[in-house]
Formats: structure tokens, sequence, C-alpha cells
């Protein structure tokens, strides 16, 4: 990944781009906000303690706390003024290279959307409450709104280079499930975790999935699960060092490297695993 521009300037918010489609927030239904104060009430009473404190930080500065789901255009205006994102909305997943302009560009897509009251635990599509409560909280924070920018900017090379596997599983480790030391505790940052009430826990409290030191090269070896609790999370330092970590690095040459090792499948152990037991 190349060295992200930090953000200095101030170009105009465009709350524009392929595949984005009005949020019409006006049409949401008082049953569609209703389901979004559920979720949002019952992760905030969880989080506290258990999430980075940037992650509650951006809640609060960019007004979360308002019920009901929150209107895109409002937010952007927020978020805009501390880090230069802004937050488009999406009718649902869209192509690889079309997620990578967005984040290159400092725009967050999110599902338009919003799950059904029978469906809280799980749903196979991001909608706004994973997109919005999972993702939105730590662009506000400006380390990991650079590393975002810098792995859509990553992503543009994967595509050119046939590494998107590579990068994904970056992801997945990392902006999904990944945790963060924090206060000498394991604190959790990752959208997956953060917007999940059942993995919220597990991800901290039940003792069977290691948790192992963030590594670059085998983090992007590590193959996941879409279907279940994660088996293992990778822990970070800080934002800063995450980023510092993959912008520092080349990652044409790293892909070549990578080609040649054999993939690890989600449960599989290394010996050079570095294993984080503080609680
Ligand atoms: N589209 N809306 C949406 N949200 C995502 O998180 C997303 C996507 N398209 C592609 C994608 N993620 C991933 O495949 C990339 O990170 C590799
Ligand atoms: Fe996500």
């Amino acid at each position: 990944m190349s060295i992200p521009k930090s953000w200095l300037g101030s170009p105009a918010l465009d709350p524009s781009g392929p595949w984005t489609i009005p949020q019409r927030w006006a049409d949401y239904t008082a049953s569609e906000h209703r389901v979004w104060d559920t979720l949002f009430a019952r992760q905030m009473e969880l989080l506290p303690g258990r999430v980075a404190g940037s992650f509650l930080a951006g809640v609060a500065t960019l007004g979360l706390e308002r019920p009901g789901i929150p209107d895109l255009e409002r937010l952007s205006e927020r978020l805009h003024r501390l880090t230069g994102w802004s937050v488009v909305a999406v009718q649902g997943l869209v192509p690889d290279d079309v997620f990578f302009d967005h984040l290159a560009n400092r725009r967050f897509v999110a599902g338009r959307f919003i799950r059904r009251p029978d469906q809280l635990d799980y749903l196979e599509e991001p909608d706004i409450f994973h997109d919005v409560f999972g993702h939105v909280p730590l662009l506000a924070n400006a380390a990991y709104a650079d590393y975002m920018q810098a792995y859509g900017q990553g992503g543009q090379r994967a595509v050119r280079l046939g590494a998107i596997d590579q990068l994904a599983r970056l992801y997945w480790h990392t902006v999904e499930f990944g945790l963060i030391r924090e206060a000498n505790q394991l604190r959790l940052f990752g959208a997956g975790i953060v917007s999940s009430y059942s993995e919220s826990r597990y991800a901290l409290d039940d003792p069977s999935p290691p948790r192992i030191a963030f590594d670059l090269r085998r983090v992007m070896r590590t193959r996941y699960r879409i279907d279940s609790l994660q088996p293992h999370y990778f822990v970070i330092d800080s934002f800063e060092d995450l980023l510092r970590q993959t912008v520092d690095t080349d990652f044409a040459p790293l892909y070549e490297q990578l080609r040649d090792l054999p993939e690890l499948e989600p449960t599989e152990a290394l010996s050079s695993d570095r294993y984080i037991d503080i609680s």
C-alpha cells in the first residue's frame, strides 16, 4: 500500500460515486427505526469496557445516540469535518473494485436497508446497522480513517495484481473481526464483532478461541469463515501500529512470497504464533 495522504485539505463533501442510491431517510417506517433502536440499546449496554475507547468516542461525537436510523447526510457532515470521510447508501454488496474506489476516496458504503425484527441476531448481507454502527464510529479516528483509505488504494492495486483474496483476509481479520490491546486489556474493534450481540461477548469471554498477535503475513495467509463465530482472533497494538505495518509494506513482492506458501485453515496454529492472554 502506498502512504495514505493524511487528512489535511478539505475537498467538498461528495456524496456520490458508483452504485450509490438516495437514502430516502423519510421513507423508513417506525418499525424500521425501532429495529435500529433495539440493536443500538443492546450493543451500547454491552460495549463500554469491552470496545476500543475511540469507538465510544466516535459514537458520541458523531451523534449516533440520537434515536432512530441515522440520516447519512447529517452523519456525513459531522464525519467529514473530523476526518474527511462520508457515508453513502447502496443497495447491498457492491463489486470489489467499486468498494475499493469508494474507500480510496474516503467514502464508506452502507446498505440502505435494515434487518427485519425477526433477524436481530443474524443476517447475511450487511445492513445499515452493521455498516453504520459497526464501521462508522472508528472512521472518526484519524489513524483508522487513514488505514481504511490505504486499504481502498491497496485494493485497487490488488485487483490489478490478482491478489484480492490475500487483501480480503487482511480486511476480515482486522476491520471486521479485529481485537486491540488497550489499557492492558483485550478490547473489541472489528465491525463484525461490535455489531453482533453474541460475538461481542464470545470474542472476549469465551476461553476457546486463541487470541493471536497481529502479523501481516500470517493474517494474509489465513482463510476465514463467514458463517460462524470466529475460531480465533488477531490482536493489534494500536491503530497507529496497524497503519504503520501496512503502509510501510510494499504489497506486490509480499503477494509473490505468499503465493509460494500454503494457505492456513481457520483453526491451524503456527509455531511462530504469539498468543495474547490478558483478559
Ligand atoms: N460491498 N456493500 C459492501 N460492503 C462491503 O463490506 C463489501 C462490499 N463489496 C466487497 C467487499 N466488501 C469485500 O469483498 C472487500 O473487502 C474485499
Ligand atoms: Fe462490514
